[in-house]
């Protein structure tokens, strides 16, 4: 039977043929045309990417190889007993672009446990920032440390040909995957849990074992962490982690450089640190009001006194998304399940119903509605999980699986170096009064 590498080698190959079909016969035609605001505001709504594994449409929400997440979450399978889906299978649909069988799911489970040994020296390095820093901080140099493991880095250095390049960041995306619950835990025990570090539990599937390290053993934290794991993976190509890793990664810097950049990037409060922002927000709103759960009427006055200090409401809002994003939704559902009296989700259910509101009332926010990062804190600190500044951390473990996936189909397709043009405000004023050009090489 065919392995994954095996699989995916046959599904790239396919893939390469028709991009080169594609591209001979169309390769000139418009795919939409760019204005100056854009190129002052993020590049929002230009297409200039390829990204494999998933597609953002605005009104839907996400699609991983055309499915969504209520799709995935009937379809891919389940840890015995379980309900949740298994990430494992989300990686394994992003890379082969087909669903798993539970067999598929097992074989990846299990070839993340064989790979999952941390060197001791990437602990080391670890021990050598203080602890006082950012648990996202030690996670990147935790992904640095394990850059001594490249072997795409190491074939390089002996002169790799570039057809095998897909081969070995394959195995590099496949033992960073493994590798990255442990360090992620020994994190959050270094900094939380006196130093008090959990072994791996081996027969565990990655989410739960995951769960077991960091010291949850609740079977409903470890759905948690399935779910979350999955919903959080991947969202196309151009937000700020998976752009950053695509983009390093196209200079040939091995999986860990790119990963190691793109977690840079989602450390970052407009990204993935919202996750820790909401919940910091909205302790600090129960401490100011003295109440668990404030009302629709406090929560209004809050919102906007945050607004009048000229802060973002974090959690709330999409670069691309014009609706309520379905992973707040997915979170919701989770929640309503296991913790629907709980007093700070309900709260983050009150914030629901007033903030739209006041953000449409505002005139410029372009998505009033709730993002991924809205729901998720209130979930781990129902378990306990109260250290909001280790939940970027947790993003970040999920969200290795959908860039390094993509990383895996970059090196594949042989996509190129990327290298936009930039201009600057005189080259675009002297265009401005038909003097130059702005663009060339
Ligand atoms: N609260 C207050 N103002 C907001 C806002 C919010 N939640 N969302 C957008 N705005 C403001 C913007 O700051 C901008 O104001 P200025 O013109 O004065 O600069 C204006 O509305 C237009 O912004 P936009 O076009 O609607 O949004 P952008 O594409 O520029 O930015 C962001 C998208 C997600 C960065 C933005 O909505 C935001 O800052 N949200 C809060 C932070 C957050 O939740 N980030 C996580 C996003 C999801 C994610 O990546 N998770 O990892």
């Amino acid at each position: 039977m065919a392995t994954l590498k095996e699989r995916f080698k046959a599904r790239a190959d396919e893939q390469s043929a028709e991009i080169k079909d594609i591209l001979k016969k169309h390769g000139n035609k418009k795919i939409g045309e760019v204005v100056l605001s854009q190129i002052y505001q993020g590049m929002r709504g230009i297409t200039g990417l390829v990204t494999e594994t998933s597609l953002l449409d605005a009104k839907e929400g996400i699609r991983f190889r055309g499915y969504s997440i209520p799709e995935l979450q009937k379809k891919l399978p389940k840890a015995p007993g379980g309900t949740e889906p298994l990430p494992e299978g989300l990686f394994y649909l992003m890379l082969i672009g087909e669903l798993p069988t539970e067999q598929d799911v097992l074989d990846v489970t299990n070839s993340w446990q064989r790979r999952s040994h941390v060197p001791n020296y990437v602990f080391d390095a670890i021990e050598a920032v203080p602890k006082s820093s950012h648990p996202m901080t030690q996670f990147v140099v935790a992904i640095m440390a394990l850059q001594n493991e490249s072997i795409f880095a190491k074939k390089y250095a002996e002169g790799m040909n570039k057809k095998d390049y897909w081969d070995a960041t394959f195995d590099d995306a496949m033992t960073l995957i493994a590798r990255l619950p442990r360090v992620a835990a020994y994190i959050y025990r270094r900094k939380y849990k006196d130093e008090k570090h959990i072994q791996p539990d081996g027969l565990l599937d990655w989410s739960g074992n995951f769960a077991h390290m960091l010291g949850f053993e609740d079977e409903s934290f470890k759905e948690l962490m399935r779910l979350y794991m999955t919903i959080h993976a991947d969202h196309e190509g151009g937000n700020v982690s998976a752009h950053t890793t695509h983009l390093v990664g196209s200079a040939l810097s091995d999986p860990y450089l790119s990963l190691a950049a793109g977690m840079n990037g989602l450390a970052g409060p407009l990204h993935g640190l919202a996750n820790q922002e909401v919940i910091k927000w909205i302790f600090e709103m129960r401490e100011e009001l003295a109440v668990k759960l404030p009302t629709k009427e406090q929560i209004k006055k809050y919102v906007k006194k945050t607004l009048g200090e000229g802060k973002v409401v974090p959690g709330y809002g999409h670069a691309v998304l014009r609706k309520t994003d379905p992973r707040f939704t997915a979170q919701m559902e989770f929640s309503k399940k296991h913790m629907a009296d709980d007093p700070l989700v309900n709260t983050v259910w009150r914030i629901y119903e007033v903030v739209p509101d006041i953000l449409k009332e505002l005139g410029k926010v372009k998505n009033p509605w709730p993002n991924v990062d809205a729901h998720s804190g209130a979930l781990l600190v129902h378990y306990g999980m109260v250290e909001y500044e280790f939940y970027t951390v947790l993003f970040g473990v999920s969200r290795a699986l959908g860039v390094l996936a993509s990383l895996c189909w970059d090196r594949a397709l042989g996509l190129a170096l990327e290298r936009p043009k930039s201009v600057t405000t005189a080259s675009v004023k002297e265009w401005l009064e038909d003097k130059g050009e702005i663009w060339g090489d």
